[in-house]
């Protein structure tokens, strides 16, 4: 897997705008590049004289099962890297029977999404919008195509300084319209999250939004373990570490960084998920050795949609599981539940 090489490819193929929308940060992209960074700064310590005859990268997510602790993080308006946008990425998550992510601003609709791949895997990544009753459209909608739960995105509570997009806006093709909402103002991200989204979300939205389907809720942009801890409390059935690729407050901490802190929070009593830089099946050890029970992966997905369609995004959710299945052997770990924490070198975590 050479996902740099990949990017370069995507970035020949997109317009400027759109690849400046997929691959950029905040202000100045010190948390997008510190989420890699600290991934790689973590060091193993192997096992060695442990059976790896068979490996296998097999798990479960809030009880659905999939061959890869790998999903495909929700991104919005994929149809700008290709024009089956969010059906190609479905069709190639389904291709490596791993679970993906919808957007609520995809430019696919829910059901078409759904209607690929019926029997796939897959979950409703929810933004609520200061209208309500769209969130409660949604839900429903979502739940009577078969997603398996309700990703709420709560990093997102005002719009983001994108730097990189004001130098090389994102000039929108016809085609790459948000499939799944009504015409509301506002055209570019910026103006889209401040004209309509909520910004007066607490965890009494979790309350409300649980009621509104029997789909388990995942709470989506997690930094500290006592917010964590309370969205838990409120009936989260998991949460996602995540600082959204570092496209949200820069210079937030990075989440190899900021997991340990929520899987201690956690104490078991919901899954923890993480995102952000996961670039390597190092990573993902890494990641899920520390307590995570799964990654999401963005960017790369939208470089393998942009060069290949859906087998684009199957042949780099492939590469994450060869590079796995490999790192788990040369790791001593034939199976995911027997990662530890002791398997990343202290102290210090991150010190090299
Ligand atoms: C995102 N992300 C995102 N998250 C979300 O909850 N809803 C969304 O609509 C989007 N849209 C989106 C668009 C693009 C172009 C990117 C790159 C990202 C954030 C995404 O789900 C995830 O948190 C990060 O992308 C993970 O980091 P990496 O793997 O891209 O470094
Ligand atoms: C983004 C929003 C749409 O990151 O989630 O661009």
């Amino acid at each position: 897997m050479d996902l740099a090489q990949l990017e370069r490819q995507a970035r020949g193929k997109l317009e400027p705008g759109a690849y400046a929308y997929f691959a950029g940060g905040t202000d100045d992209e010190v948390t997008a590049a510190a989420n890699p960074a600290a991934w790689r700064r973590l060091r193993l310590r192997p096992h060695v004289l442990r059976d790896v005859g068979e490996v296998s990268t097999a798990t479960t997510l809030l009880g659905t099962p999939v061959s890869l602790p790998v999903m495909v993080a929700p991104m919005a308006r994929q149809r700008l890297g290709h024009p089956d946008g969010e059906l190609a990425t479905q069709r190639g998550a389904a291709g490596s029977g791993a679970l993906a992510v919808l957007s609520t601003h995809a430019t696919a609709s829910i059901e078409e999404v759904a209607a690929v791949a019926p029997d796939a895997p897959r979950w409703f990544q929810l933004y609520v919008h200061r209208d309500h009753s769209l969130a409660e459209g949604l839900v429903a909608r979502a739940a009577a195509a078969g997603y398996g739960a309700v990703v709420l995105t709560v990093d997102l509570a005002v719009p983001p300084n994108r730097e990189r997009e004001l130098r090389t806006p994102l000039e929108l093709p016809e085609g790459v319209g948000l499939a799944n909402l009504p015409p509301l103002a506002g055209e570019d991200v910026r103006e889209r999250v401040g004209s309509n989204f909520d910004p007066s979300l607490t965890l009494q939205t979790i309350d409300w939004l649980r009621g509104l389907s029997e789909l388990p809720l995942v709470v989506k942009g997690m930094l500290r373990g006592d917010d964590a801890a309370a969205c838990v409390e409120h009936g989260a059935a998991a949460v996602v570490v995540s600082n959204h690729g570092g496209r949200q407050l820069d210079s937030a901490v990075s989440t190899a960084e900021a997991l340990p802190e929520v899987v201690a929070a956690v104490a078991g009593r919901a899954e923890v998920y993480v995102d952000g830089g996961i670039r390597r099946g190092t990573d993902v050890v890494k990641a899920l050795a520390l307590g995570a029970r799964a990654v999401l992966v963005g960017r790369p997905i939208l470089w393998g949609l942009t060069c290949g369609g859906a087998a684009g995004v199957r042949d780099v959710l492939e590469g994450y599981r060869e590079e796995l299945e490999r790192d788990l052997a040369l790791c001593g770990v034939p199976t995911l539940d027997q990662l530890s924490a002791d398997l990343v070198a202290m102290p210090g975590r991150l010190g090299t």
